[in-house]
């Protein structure tokens, strides 16, 4: 089987552990971290370009295509908020426990029914030839009062996925890839991959994290 190489162009070891799980194995998924490169500052305003800056930095230094995802909790009694600030809403160098903290503080008083949510994810490719393409997906869901389970990363333990009684941080790793929205970018990322690499991608992923 042909083995493609592509360089995943995020420093988040949980997207990382989650993206390795979900790409089918004719993909080797290097790291932008592992070849050295450093990624530039996210300076945009939106999930796609932030996602590209990500991905057109890693294919360039690399000759590798190139996957970057960019993503988010979108929180509507907030306006939308933390959005494409979620990784440093609590400012620079917070921790996934002190973004929770601030977005429970903010939150409180709200009843649950307006504690509508939902995570987006943007996925970038960039090949080194020049051609992009973007894919997205999106999860539905409500944030919680009081965090819940050890799982996941991010605002895991406070999302709760709409049709489930847990939060992203009460499921496995595989329950988690089922339905997020970064598996549903990915997904939709395959398609392009795909094309690019003129290969066929059979649909059974890794079921397993123990690759990353
Ligand atoms: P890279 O830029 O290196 O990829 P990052 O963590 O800075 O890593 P983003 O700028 O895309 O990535 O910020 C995404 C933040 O949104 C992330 O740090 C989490 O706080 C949150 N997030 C995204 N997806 C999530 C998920 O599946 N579960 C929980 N939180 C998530």
């Amino acid at each position: 089987m042909t083995i493609y190489r592509i360089v995943v162009a995020t420093a988040n070891p949980g997207k990382i552990r989650e993206l390795r799980a979900l790409l089918p194995s004719c993909f080797e998924a290097v790291t932008a971290g592992e070849l050295g490169i450093k990624l530039p500052p996210e300076t945009a305003d939106t999930f796609a370009e932030n996602a590209l800056i990500k991905a057109r930095a890693a294919a360039q230094s690399s000759g590798l295509v190139a996957l970057a995802d960019d993503s988010g909790l979108e929180v509507d009694a907030l306006g939308g908020r933390p959005g494409v600030h979620s990784a440093h809403y609590a400012g620079e160098g917070a921790t996934d426990r002190d973004n929770i903290q601030r977005l429970l503080k903010e939150l409180r008083g709200v009843p649950l029914e307006r504690r509508t949510a939902r995570f987006r994810a943007v996925i970038a490719l960039v090949a080194p030839d020049g051609r992009e393409a973007l894919a997205e997906g999106v999860v539905e869901g409500r944030i919680i009062e009081e965090p819940r389970g050890e799982s996941g990363f991010g605002y895991d333990p406070i999302f709760q996925p709409l049709g489930s009684e847990h939060t992203f941080a009460e499921m496995s790793a595989e329950e988690k890839n089922q339905r997020s929205h970064r598996a549903q970018a990915l997904q939709r990322a395959l398609l392009v991959l795909q094309d690019w690499f003129s290969c066929s991608i059979e649909k059974s992923s890794r079921s397993d994290e123990s690759r990353s």
